[in-house]
């Protein structure tokens, strides 16, 4: 994410730390430098031109503060002024008070709005709503397949009408969702290729009759300006909300996804860096700007990291370890606090440092699908008891996990390696099954 951007900053930034005092000239020229950098990775010209004024201004009449380098109060204020640029706090998804509330989400043909919809809905699932997915792009068929599939793999109630007219349908989802309590509701609507009347007039008549509280315009971050124009074009019909920025995964120059809070006004409200409908963030604007400058996202690394391990599973898990009960319903639970923690890559790409240079680490995280899939397969008793699983038991797992035999066989081996390991166990703790989780 951003990749180039950081390192060229880096340069900029390291250069400045070396020349110690600093005149106004030194300034002056290394935020020319900051300029350029941020013209070359696509940030709008009048975006960087103001960030830069504000930067200037801050920076040469600042006073100097003894413990602080003043190259490294050029940084701090380039970064704080990089925060109030990306919107300064982090926006919340706005609510209805009457429900169900309404999610429209608008883009681009491509862009991932079909994607981002089905990735909401997940997210808010996990947080215990009960979406409804509207597929609102009637031209396409295809589209509403897909739509349709990736609600299924999610479990997500998905909304799908003969209706002509996307407008009517959209209301019959209503209609749907009020008598099924299904809060809230997402729409995805149809994109073109270009902005078009007839899809704006579509989209304006949606937005009058169903009054979302929320109309999100998802922008594909690899499409440079391209995504800045249309940002401009369709807050100027719709005045959405909220802006997705989409592909942040991709080695796009990535500047332009910057420019569209400042162009538009409106917050950015999740990022989406990857096909996978887990690769979905609530955007925070300092741990973005962290991120550009390099510094690593510590912050949120901690927090994820915390949110998925619970405290108590741990606990509990380590008085089963000393007794050594440990069983594959065990091994499920630790597998799904290691799941929560999102894509493995993510997490390290993170840490400080290690920004870009994770290009070919590839993390198996279809082995750690698979076990849960075997595992999920067994019975209570089996997971229990492993000792009862026979031939034909192990035949019946692997036809039911869409697995083969030898998957099984792997892991229950694993499995009686770990018991005999645990036999000698001492602490330990979670640390020993991410070790583990290499195979099948
Ligand atoms: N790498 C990557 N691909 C994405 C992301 N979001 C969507 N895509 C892909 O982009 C393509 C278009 O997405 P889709 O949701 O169908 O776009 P729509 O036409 O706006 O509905 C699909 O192949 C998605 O898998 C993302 O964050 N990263
Ligand atoms: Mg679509």
């Amino acid at each position: 994410m951003f990749d180039e951007l950081t390192q060229k900053l880096d340069k900029v930034f390291r250069r400045l730390r070396g020349m110690g005092i600093l005149s106004e000239t030194n300034i002056h020229n290394a935020l020319r430098d900051v300029r350029r950098v941020l013209l070359e990775s696509d940030v709008n010209l009048k975006v960087a031109r103001d960030f830069l004024a504000r930067v200037q201004e801050r920076a040469v009449g600042q006073e100097v503060i003894g413990s602080v380098s003043p190259a490294q109060q050029v940084i701090k204020i380039i970064f704080d002024e990089m925060v109030e640029l990306l919107g300064g706090e982090s926006a919340r998804l706005l609510v209805s008070p009457r429900p169900p509330t309404v999610y429209m989400v608008v883009g681009l043909q491509g862009s991932g709005k079909t994607t981002f919809c089905a990735k909401l809905g997940l997210h808010l699932k996990t947080k215990g709503r009960r979406p409804l997915l509207v597929a609102a792009d009637l031209q396409r068929p295809a589209a509403q397949e897909q739509l349709e599939i990736l609600a299924e793999s999610i479990g997500v109630t998905v909304f799908r009408e003969k209706a002509n007219r996307a407008p009517d349908a959209c209301e019959a989802a209503m209609d749907y969702a009020r008598r099924n309590s299904l809060d809230p509701v997402i729409i995805d609507t149809a994109g073109r290729l270009h902005i078009d009347q007839v899809l704006m007039a579509e989209l304006e008549e949606i937005q009058q009759r169903l009054s979302p509280a929320e109309i999100l315009f998802v922008a594909d971050s690899m499409t440079g300006q391209d995504a800045v124009n249309s940002a401009k074009a369709f807050y100027d019909k719709l005045q959405f909300s909220g802006a997705i920025l989409t592909k942040l995964d991709g080695d796009a120059r990535g500047g332009a996804a910057l420019s569209i809070r400042a162009v538009t006004q409106q917050p950015i409200k999740f990022i989406s860096t990857g096909e996978k409908l887990d690769a979905l963030e609530v955007f925070h604007p300092s741990r973005m700007a962290s991120r550009i400058l390099g510094k690593g996202d510590v912050v949120s690394l901690v927090e994820k990291a915390q949110e998925a391990i619970d405290q108590e599973e741990a606990e509990k898990l380590e008085q089963k370890l000393r007794k050594r009960e440990f069983d594959f319903e065990d091994f499920l639970s630790q597998l799904r606090q290691l799941k929560k923690m999102g894509p493995l890559a993510g997490m390290l790409e993170m840490i400080p440092g290690m920004a870009g240079r994770l290009k070919d680490v590839k993390v198996d995280e279809g082995a750690l699908r698979r076990i849960e899939a075997i595992i999920l397969s067994m019975t209570l008793e089996e997971r229990r008891n492993p000792k009862v699983l026979n031939g034909s038991r192990r035949r019946r797992i692997a036809r039911g996990s869409g697995t083969r035999v030898q998957d099984i066989n792997r892991l229950v081996e694993q499995y009686q390696q770990m018991r005999r390991m645990l036999k000698n166990f001492k602490g330990g703790g979670p640390g020993m099954l991410r070790r583990m989780m290499k195979a099948p």
